[in-house]
């Protein structure tokens, strides 16, 4: 079974002052993204920051990330809606107009950090139905059970398609802990047919990709999620975080979905 390696190399959080090889700028985002297609990557998560690094879900800024990359490789755009906490949910959810391969849909709001994440559920549906209407396969993020749940109403009410397609983030303060037994109790209650990954958030991060691909789900790897390569160690750019998921994957004996085999596996709606 082929395994999907999403690279997320910037995320909404982090920022330079953190880890400076942290990619901000669209040309540094498209720099990044392409090392990690060459290392087997097939989904880009796209976070996009202005010009003083600030989240923003700026359609400019989107159109000319989304263009640097496709100049530099054929991998599959997913971007995020959820941007960052600061962003008001009716500027984000206007990301999808431009018509992204896909897209991220957080079903709740929730407490995020000390922070708060604003998903509320009018506009879930909302945004749900415009990402069908458009052909921009949504990714689930499902912070908690209650978001499985929220998921499958969706789904229940006509608003998403299957297969459904999930990423089960478990390790935010406000979110379910990055354990197995919580992995675990996520992935035993997903549809059937669902595609799913784990984003374990921080110092799980190694560990719990590791239980996601030996369970059959995809993978995720890049700066968005752990800014270190272990304890003490922070990685030099996404190329080290996004080299040892493929190895991984490899040692597995899955081998790494291509951007063509990624389209099928994920059931991508035909461009
Ligand atoms: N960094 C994630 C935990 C999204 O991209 O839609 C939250 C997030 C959601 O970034
Ligand atoms: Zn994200």
């Amino acid at each position: 079974m082929s395994t999907v390696i999403t690279v997320a190399p910037t995320g909404p959080i982090a920022s330079k002052a953190d880890n400076p090889t942290l990619p901000t700028q669209p040309h540094e985002i498209a720099a990044a993204v392409e090392n990690a297609h060459r290392l087997g990557a097939s989904v880009a998560h796209i976070h996009l920051r202005d010009e003083q690094d600030r989240p923003t879900a700026d359609p400019d800024i989107a159109r000319r990330t989304m263009d640097l990359i496709a100049e530099r490789c054929p991998i599959h755009i997913q971007l995020s809606t959820g941007v960052g906490l600061s962003v008001p949910f009716e500027e984000r959810e206007k990301l999808v107009e431009l018509r992204p391969r896909m897209a991220t849909l957080n079903p709740c709001s929730m407490s995020f950090g000390s922070g708060e994440f604003r998903n509320p559920p009018d506009g879930v549906r909302r945004l749900a139905a415009r990402m069908t209407e458009l052909g921009v396969k949504p990714e689930l993020e499902i912070y908690d059970t209650g978001h499985l749940d929220a998921c499958l109403r969706l789904r229940d009410a006509g608003l998403l398609a299957e297969p459904l397609q999930f990423s089960i983030v478990l390790g935010v303060v406000g979110g379910a802990a990055a354990t197995a037994d919580n992995l675990l109790t996520l992935v035993q209650r997903l549809p059937e047919d669902a595609i799913w990954q784990i984003i374990a958030i921080g110092r799980a991060n190694l560990d719990l990709t590791a239980m996601g691909l030996a369970l059959g789900g995809n993978a995720r790897a890049g700066m968005e999620d752990t800014l270190y390569l272990r304890k003490g160690e922070q990685t030099r750019g996404n190329d080290p975080l996004v080299a040892r998921t493929v190895r991984l994957a490899e040692a597995l004996d899955r081998s790494v979905a291509t951007v063509a085999e990624t389209e099928a596996l994920l059931g991508l709606p035909p461009r």
